[in-house]
């Protein structure tokens, strides 16, 4: 019997749908997974009369596949990760190659590269974005690993991703955990956006009293702006437009208000930390699934803490696009975008990723989460100018700035009159103010510390360091 072109582990929603994309792409699969009764069941229905196998245990996995082997592992981040990895290792030969597509830290990843290519066995590390729905149809993958391992697999997964116009949504990131790395800010930037989108129904749902499908009305038209086109919004605008089953209540008006924050969102803004890299609208998002967790203190604390007195305001019309509404959303994504890519930026050079930053827009315009129109954009603005600073002074973006800030500062205004928490709006306002800001008031931090602490203060008219005996 002829052996297998790709192999599988771990046959959960994402792993189902990307063996059955590889299938459609030519290359036969084998799937292993550890509780083998889905592996039954996965052969009798969706993979029923495909070219695909099953394998009960890991070594008659490995014998079915043609040499050198492509092992796409999806299973949980973390220790499952390694468990595959000490499992499967055994039944590996030279030169056979071993793909991570979970969301694995990226310090994992750069461990596990060095760890199994010094074995001989090659190693890649792969964001894979796009749910299952992507994985099925053609997600964006990010592989980072060493460029021969990357040689060896480009055939399969350039034809597994989405394609836009100028190519598959897959590109050799770079090395060691650089593939992880790049995933984990795409889903910070995920957050961000999500949130912003939260906080745009937030303030039309208490300030302009909006309906669901008014509000519905209003994501549409967004999508069809060149600013706000995206997956995210279309999303949105069917999940505020979706009944509960009595058919009359929107179904996100019955859904409990809590959100998670545990895994790559979270990583972003550690990463962001330990690399001096200014998030806030990243962070906001982080923040805002904090707090809705805490359901219960917020619930005793509402009749304690009042808000002011509401009032009425304009925030423009479904004809005008909710215009100032629409300033604020566009400017606050273009922040997380900015942020993410400047993000990336500092990782490339700490790290030594060597990260090609259109090429990363690129992949990301279509099958991923965060696919939009605005990434055409940034690739545009990377591909004029490589070193770019940020993306906020690319001739595109800048217009854009100065176009709509005084809409962001509006509805951040209106929504503080009206106590409505809007954090990733507010935090978009302060990132653009700050950074087109020449002189900001850290002098002042600095004198307090040299005061306090005799930490010293450089000055502006001469060079050196100076101290102030301030309290004599
Ligand atoms: P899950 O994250 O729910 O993982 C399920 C798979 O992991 C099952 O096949 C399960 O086997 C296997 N597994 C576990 Br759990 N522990 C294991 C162990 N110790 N040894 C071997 N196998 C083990 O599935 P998923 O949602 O398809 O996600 C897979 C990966 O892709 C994750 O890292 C996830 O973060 C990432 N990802 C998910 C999405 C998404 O939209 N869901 C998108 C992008 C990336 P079992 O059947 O025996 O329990």
């Amino acid at each position: 019997m002829s052996k297998a072109h790709f192999g599988l582990v771990g046959l959960g929603v994402m792993g189902e749908n990307l063996v059955l994309n590889a299938e459609r792409n030519g290359f036969s699969s084998v799937v292993y997974n550890r509780t083998f009764s889905k592996t039954e069941a996965f052969l009798n229905g969706r993979g029923f009369g495909k070219a695909i196998t099953g394998a009960k245990d890991l070594q008659e996995f490995v014998s079915k596949l043609e040499r050198p082997r492509r092992i796409l592992m999806m299973v949980k981040a973390g220790s499952a990760t390694d468990a595959v990895i000490e499992q499967i290792s055994p039944y590996l030969q030279e030169g056979d190659l071993l793909i991570d597509g979970g969301n694995s830290e990226f310090r994992d990843t750069e461990r596990r590269v060095s760890d199994l290519e010094s074995k001989s066995f090659g190693y890649i590390g792969m964001g894979v974005s796009g749910g299952a729905k992507g994985a099925l149809e053609g997600p964006s993958m990010m592989p980072g690993g060493t460029k021969t391992s990357y040689d060896a697999i480009e055939s399969l997964v350039k034809k597994m991703a989405a394609q836009v116009d100028d190519g598959p949504c897959v590109t050799y990131i770079g090395p060691g955990g650089s593939g992880h790395f790049v995933k984990t800010v795409h889903n910070g930037i995920e957050y961000g956006i999500e949130q912003i989108l939260a906080e745009a129904y937030d303030v039309m749902k208490r300030v302009s009293r909006m309906s669901g499908s008014e509000m519905a009305d209003v994501m549409a038209f967004w999508n069809s702006t060149e600013e706000l086109s995206s997956y995210l919004v279309e999303i949105t605008e069917v999940c505020l437009r979706t009944k509960d089953s009595d058919g009359d209540t929107d179904l996100v008006e019955k859904i409990m208000d809590k959100a998670g924050q545990k895994g790559t969102g979270l990583w972003t803004v550690i990463s962001a930390l330990e690399l001096g890299a200014s998030v806030p609208t990243i962070y906001a998002s982080l923040n805002g699934r904090v707090m809705s967790s805490m359901k219960t203190q917020r619930c005793n604390a509402e009749p304690i803490l009042k808000g002011p007195q509401s009032q009425s305001f304009d925030l423009g019309n479904l004809d005008n696009g909710m215009a100032p509404l629409m300033d604020a959303v566009v400017l606050s994504s273009i922040a997380c975008y900015a942020q993410g890519m400047d993000l990336l930026k500092i990782a490339s050079e700490e790290y030594n990723y060597k990260l090609n930053m259109p090429s990363i827009a690129q992949i990301w315009k279509g099958g991923c989460i965060i696919r939009s129109r605005l990434l055409s954009r940034i690739q545009d603005a990377f591909n004029r100018d490589a070193e770019l600073p940020n993306l906020l002074i690319d001739p595109w973006f800048s217009d854009q700035v100065n176009r709509r800030l005084s809409g962001l500062a509006y509805v951040v205004e209106v929504a503080a009159k009206s106590g409505i928490p809007i954090p990733c709006f507010s935090s978009s306002l302060d990132y653009i103010n700050s950074y087109r800001t020449s002189r900001l008031p850290q002098n002042l931090v600095q004198a307090m510390r040299d005061c306090f602490g005799s930490h010293t203060y450089q000055r502006i008219d001469k060079e050196g360091s100076f101290h102030t005996e301030w309290l004599k």
